[in-house]
């Protein structure tokens, strides 16, 4: 049995995994030694080894939905490639790259891009998530530098959320500040955010404020510290700054954000009394036309009030992909150069002697949205996609899947065989998965990790920066991409940094170019910068050439969209706990499905009276763009006027679930960071003819009339379905064309049908006029052992056979798969609090993420009980 750490694949906190490989399969567990998490690992990670099968991975290249060779796919790729720069110019190529590739992989698509193809078309899905953060740093400290870490978070005295649901999307980190709250009362915590989230369980104090009004809290805190004093003339920029924020007094700051004066005092005092403060800020703030202002106003307040560059302190962004630092770091952003240089002479002139470059692209390309844009009206005629589905996570997803559509060249490297955006593609690469690749990635707080391969690669798969290397090859560049292995092209993207580098780049890493593949093999998380040079960051002077650091003035704007009698409400849209992104790999995992298997449309009493709404009925979304459906979920946490729904669901697991089907593609002005957030919608009930739940050994094409989501099940493939027209016959005829037996019954208001191969259940589908009641364990296990006799059959089709266990209800402990009847009825039976809730059912017990859960279970069950 061999160990071997590495690092999660999932969010930006970076946890250290140890992965254990045996006959019986992969184990996973949290590095006690990682000093990101210290052996902690969230429900996700947890769940990692669960994600290691093959089911559903692309294995083999395929070239126009044929499988071929890898020299075939290469050939092919590179032919079309150069007949299309030989044709339209270099321009007419773009990468669009991703924050979940390993550096050595990002460092490689930069290079081949920028370096050697010529043109700066090469975006990334961080343009999504944190762009605006880096303007921010940027435009305040004169480089792209989180100038915090983790144990701030715990030695302060006051840590801000705003605009993050750290409970759910950093859990380790969250956990972290839980436990440094619970051995420091006087820590406080304030959370800023239009809805109530799991992260306010902690909070003294929640501000919901009006979506996208953050700017306005900010700058009029800022102006409440030079009210009290603070000497803002030591800042470029503050005498500009300052005259805005003087406009800012609380009255007005509180009817900007739709609070009550007394909250928003309260978090003024709060902020201005405690010696150190941290501000986490995510996609609350990132995620809006005004989002790169935002961050800044945030940066002005610890920088004027002093509580920046010192332990405990800081404007701290959190990074959401595991590698979303590292691409920040290779220049995988169109708007910079490689190691975090920009487009000024002497860098271009740096870049290309260090590379060898004669055609080094001389001026920034296309953002993401622009880029796609670009595809759409044919400028851009060859994209080459990796490690991003940008058919669900770009704003407009019609629009971007028409483009794909008409692109002559899209070239896809997956690790799945079907995604919304790999079903455009010409060229398909199969790429490593996390337990087969090698690497490294940075952290939220700057910390570089290893990535270590476990697996051997299976199929065809290889590394992505093999795959890019394999393709510069084709287009005649072999000289500059001859790296053997992962840990070359490390220390070339190291020696990179540190070239030339004086102390005038923040981002050295220098000493880590002489490492030998033992010492690389054996490389331990750091942070950097790691330079030849013995030179801390120099936080206080900065990197602008004048050595000054800048308040940046900002006038706050609300959201760009504007609700109306037609979209009277605005959509907001986020992450759940359980699930990552667009579903590839986690949607996979039953487990973690069972905490919200189908995108939930929370929205307040208020809306739901408003319009007619009833909790757990189907609602239907409009925008303009286009529709989405999703349940209804009451939440007296959702502020009125708003609604919130998941970025998760796609036309793989969904009909009608993409939310980025509704929002448009309005982006900040500086950053480029399309405003995610608020989107002006309509809602309405959507009350169908019929609803079912359907489980098949197979997965089904089903006809365009039927509306559907897809759920992952142990053995089967779980669909929940619901339509306006009769789906009966088109089931019956699809079972017999496939020479099943088929049993069907009218139970109550429904139809239900079982269709048998050799006393083998096959399929069965349980319809009702509304959400029909049924027994999955009973079912699931019919399909794993069909039932003897005639009899149990006939009450199979029934759909709650009598005589079996009772519901578990939503599943909110996915650690030990606890439901919420069994945490009510302990409750009801004398559980007072989360520890014997613990102690007596496990829930809670291990990553922790479920315990704003079952203390909402707690408030409910023994209010009702009084
Ligand atoms: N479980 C899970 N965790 C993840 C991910 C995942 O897919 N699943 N993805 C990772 C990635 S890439 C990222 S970027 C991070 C994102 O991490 P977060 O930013 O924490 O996640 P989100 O749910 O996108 O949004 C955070 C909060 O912003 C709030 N918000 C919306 N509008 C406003 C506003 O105008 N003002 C304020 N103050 N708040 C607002 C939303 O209500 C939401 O609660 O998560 C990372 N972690
Ligand atoms: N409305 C709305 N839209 C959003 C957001 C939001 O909050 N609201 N959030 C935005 C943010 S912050 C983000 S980060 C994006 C995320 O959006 P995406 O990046 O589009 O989402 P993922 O599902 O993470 O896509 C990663 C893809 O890479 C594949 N993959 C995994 N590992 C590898 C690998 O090693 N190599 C290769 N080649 N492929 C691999 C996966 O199978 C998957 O298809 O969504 C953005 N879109
Ligand atoms: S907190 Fe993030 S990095 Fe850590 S285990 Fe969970 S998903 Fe992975
Ligand atoms: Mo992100």
């Amino acid at each position: 049995m061999s160990e071997i750490r590495t690092t999660c694949p999932y969010c930006g906190v970076g946890c250290g995994v140890i992965a254990q490989v045996s006959e019986k399969g992969v184990n996973v567990r949290g590095d006690p030694d990682h000093p990101a998490n210290f052996g902690r690992l969230c429900v996700k990670g947890a769940a990692l080894a669960e994600t290691t099968g093959l089911s559903g991975r692309l294995l083999q290249p395929t070239v126009d939905g044929a499988k071929v060779s890898w020299s075939q796919a290469l050939e092919t790729a590179g032919t079309r490639l150069r007949s299309i720069i030989a044709q339209h110019g270099p321009q007419a190529v773009a990468f669009y790259a991703s924050g979940q590739l390993l550096t050595e992989d990002y460092y490689a698509a930069n290079k081949l891009m920028k370096g050697f193809i010529g043109a700066a078309n090469i975006d990334t899905n961080s343009r999504l998530c944190m762009s605006s953060a880096v303007t921010g740093y940027k435009r305040a400290l004169g480089a792209d530098v989180v100038p915090c870490s983790y144990e701030d978070i715990e030695c302060s005295d006051l840590v801000v959320l705003v605009g993050s649901n750290a409970a759910w999307t950093h859990p380790v980190l969250y956990q972290r500040l839980v436990q440094a709250r619970q051995t420091n009362p006087l820590l406080k915590v304030v959370v800023i955010d239009p809805r109530r989230t799991a992260t306010c369980d902690i909070a003294d104090l929640h501000l919901p404020l009006l979506p996208g009004s953050d700017g306005g809290l900010f700058v009029g805190l800022l102006n409440r510290i030079a009210t009290d004093g603070a000497a803002l003339g030591d800042f470029d920029g503050a005498t500009e700054t300052l005259a805005i924020a003087r406009d800012w007094d609380v009255a007005r700051v509180a009817q900007f954000c739709g609070l009550e004066v007394a909250e928003v005092t309260a978090f003024y005092d709060a902020f201005m009394h405690a010696p150190k403060v941290v501000t986490l800020y995510t996609m609350g703030i990132n995620q809006s036309a005004s989002g790169s202002d935002k961050c800044n106003a945030i940066i002005n307040v610890h920088l004027a009030s002093g509580k920046y560059a010192r332990a405990g302190c800081g404007p701290f962004s959190l990074t959401g992909q595991p590698n979303a630092m590292g691409g920040r770091e290779v220049g995988g952003l169109a708007t910079q150069l490689a190691a975090q240089m920009s487009f000024d002479p002497q860098d271009l002139s740096r870049v290309a002697r260090f590379w060898g470059a004669e055609r080094l692209a001389q001026t920034p390309g296309l953002m993401a949205v622009e880029l796609f844009e670009a595809i759409g009206n044919g400028k851009i005629k060859a994209v080459w996609i990796m490690g991003t589905n940008p058919a669900v996570s770009l704003p407009d997803s019609h629009a971007v899947c028409q483009a794909l559509a008409a692109c002559p060249l899209v070239i896809v490297s997956e690790v799945v065989a079907d995604t919304d955006t790999s079903r455009y593609a010409h060229i398909r690469f199969p790429a490593q998965a996390w337990g087969e690749k090698n690497g490294t990635v940075t952290n939220s707080e700057r910390r570089i990790s290893r990535q270590r391969a476990f697996l051997s690669s299976p199929g065809e798969a290889r590394a992505d920066w093999w795959i890019i290397a394999q393709m510069a090859k084709q287009l005649g560049f072999a000289g500059a991409f001859s790296w053997q292995n992962a840990w070359e092209v490390f220390c070339e993207h190291a020696a990179l940094s540190g070239f030339e580098n004086n102390g005038e780049r923040a981002f050295d890493i220098g000493a880590l170019a002489d490492m030998t593949p033992a010492q690389w093999e054996d490389m331990t998380p750091v942070r950097w910068p790691v330079s030849r040079r013995v030179a801390p960051l120099n936080l206080w002077q900065g990197w602008h050439a004048n050595q000054r650091l800048r308040l940046v003035p900002v006038t706050p704007q609300g959201m760009t969209t504007a609700c109306d009698a037609l979209y009277p409400l605005v959509l907001n849209s986020g992450r759940i706990r359980d699930q990552w992104h667009t579903m590839t790999r986690t949607g996979t995992v039953s487990r973690l499905m069972q905490h919200i298997s189908e995108p939930l449309v929370e929205v307040s009493p208020e809306d739901a009276v408003r319009f007619q709404l009833t909790g757990g009925a189907l609602c239907r979304i409009s925008s303009p763009r286009g529709l989405m459906v999703g349940r209804v979920a009451i939440q007296p946490g959702q502020r009125a006027g708003s609604a919130f729904t998941s970025m998760h669901w796609n036309n793989s697991f969904a009909r009608h679930g993409r939310v980025n089907a509704l929002v448009a593609p309005v982006c900040d002005p500086h950053s480029g960071q399309p405003e995610s957030k608020q989107t002006a919608v309509r809602i309405m009930p959507w009350q169908p003819q019929w609803q079912g739940e359907m489980f098949s050994r197979h997965q089904l094409t089903l006809p365009g009339f039927v509306h559907w989501w897809r759920k992952a099940a142990d053995t089967v493939f779980h669909y929940t379905l619901a339509g306006d027209r009769e789906f009966a016959s088109w089931l019956c005829q699809y079972c017999t064309a496939q020479g099943w037996q088929i049993q069907q019954a009218y139970w109550g208001q429904g139809l239900n049908i079982l269709a048998w191969r050799e006393g083998q259940l096959m399929l069965g589908f349980w319809s009702a006029a509304t959400q029909p009641e049924i027994d999955t364990v009973t079912i699931l296990a019919a399909f794993v052992r069909a039932p003897d006799n005639a009899e149990m059959r006939h009450a199979l089709l029934s759909g709650k056979p009598a005589g079996i266990a009772p519901d578990e209800g939503a599943i909110v402990c996915s650690c030990f798969s606890v439901g919420e009847t069994a945490i009510v009825r302990a409750i009801t039976d004398g559980c007072q609090s989360v520890q014997t809730l613990g102690q007596q059912l496990r829930c809670g017990s291990n990553c922790g993420s479920c315990i704003p859960e079952l203390r909402a279970l707690l408030k409910q069950t023994l209010t009702l009980k009084e």
